[in-house]
């Protein structure tokens, strides 16, 4: 029986390189983003596989509601929810931090993907069966400065993907959440504002994680027997490790 994946997110970065791999599986695909052009480009790349793609903003809660309502009896039995839309905007410091970007962070990493989560939820609890796997961070877990909301909404998905595990106890239904470092993709473009320079200084001299690295997890996690749940991947390139506390000192 064929399966199919529900990637958000998917017209770049994690979740383009997520929507080659499971084509590549023999997957059916239900793709979703913004950026219209990107989604009829893969589906161009892709044409032999079986994909809904869907424009959708996923923090407009009527727009998620009418993407899963409207999905077709090819694609409405759902294996695999991928989490993955989402963004960092600004690293100022909280106090200088621009409130507008916090809202959109928080409108998409966090209830963008309650809305995708609640809406699909209900069928793959009657099926008995599916998983969905979250797009974390590491700034869930480790503050550094300038990371504050984006951070802040990682804990969300970390702590979100715990709790769904708890509800979820007994349905068969798998949750994972993964946690992915330094990667180089349109995130650090996005960060920035379009600042293509200061984006690029971001991965200078360093070998960061690719999008395909990413994609090869999230794959291996949809492959493990149907008794086994992976709860947590944490993963970093390994040039990025942790640095020491900051420690201010008084000036005599
Ligand atoms: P990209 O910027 O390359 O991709 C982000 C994707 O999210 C795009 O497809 C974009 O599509 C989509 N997206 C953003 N906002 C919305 C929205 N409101 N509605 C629907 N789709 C949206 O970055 P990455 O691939 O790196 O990021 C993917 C995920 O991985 C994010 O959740 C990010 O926080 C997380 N992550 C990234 C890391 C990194 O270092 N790159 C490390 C750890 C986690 P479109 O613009 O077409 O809507
Ligand atoms: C992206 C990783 O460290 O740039 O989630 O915040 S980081």
């Amino acid at each position: 029986m064929t399966k199919t994946a529900f990637i958000t997110g998917s017209t770049s970065g994690f979740g383009w390189a997520c929507a080659e791999i499971f084509a590549e599986n023999g997957w059916n695909l239900v793709l979703s983003g913004r950026r219209e052009e990107r989604l009829r480009q893969f589906c161009e790349k892709y044409s032999d596989v079986k994909i809904h793609r869907v424009v959708c903003d996923v923090s407009k809660r009527r727009e998620v509601e009418a993407m899963v309502s409207g999905l077709p009896d090819s694609h409405n039995e759902i294996d695999l929810l991928l989490n993955n839309a989402g963004l960092a905007l600004g690293m100022n410091p909280a106090q200088d931090a621009d409130l507008d970007d916090w809202e959109t962070m928080v409108d998409t990493n966090i209830k963008g993907l309650m809305y995708v989560t609640r809406a699909l939820l209900p069928t793959m609890v009657s099926r008995g069966c599916g998983h969905i796997v979250n797009m974390g961070s590491i700034a869930g877990s480790w503050p550094y400065p300038g990371g504050n909301t984006y951070g802040a909404t990682k804990a969300f998905v970390a702590q979100f993907s715990n709790n769904l595990r708890a509800d979820l106890h007994g349905t068969g239904v798998r949750v994972s959440n993964v946690e992915p470092g330094l990667a180089e993709s349109e995130f650090s473009v996005v960060r920035f504002h379009g600042d293509k320079e200061k984006a690029d200084a971001v991965y200078d001299g360093t070998e960061p994680l690719t999008p395909q690295d990413i994609a090869e997890i999230v794959y291996w996690l949809t492959q493990r027997p149907p008794h086994v749940n992976i709860n947590r991947v944490e993963v970093m390139p390994v040039c990025q490790s942790w640095a020491p506390f900051a420690i201010h000192r008084k000036k005599e």
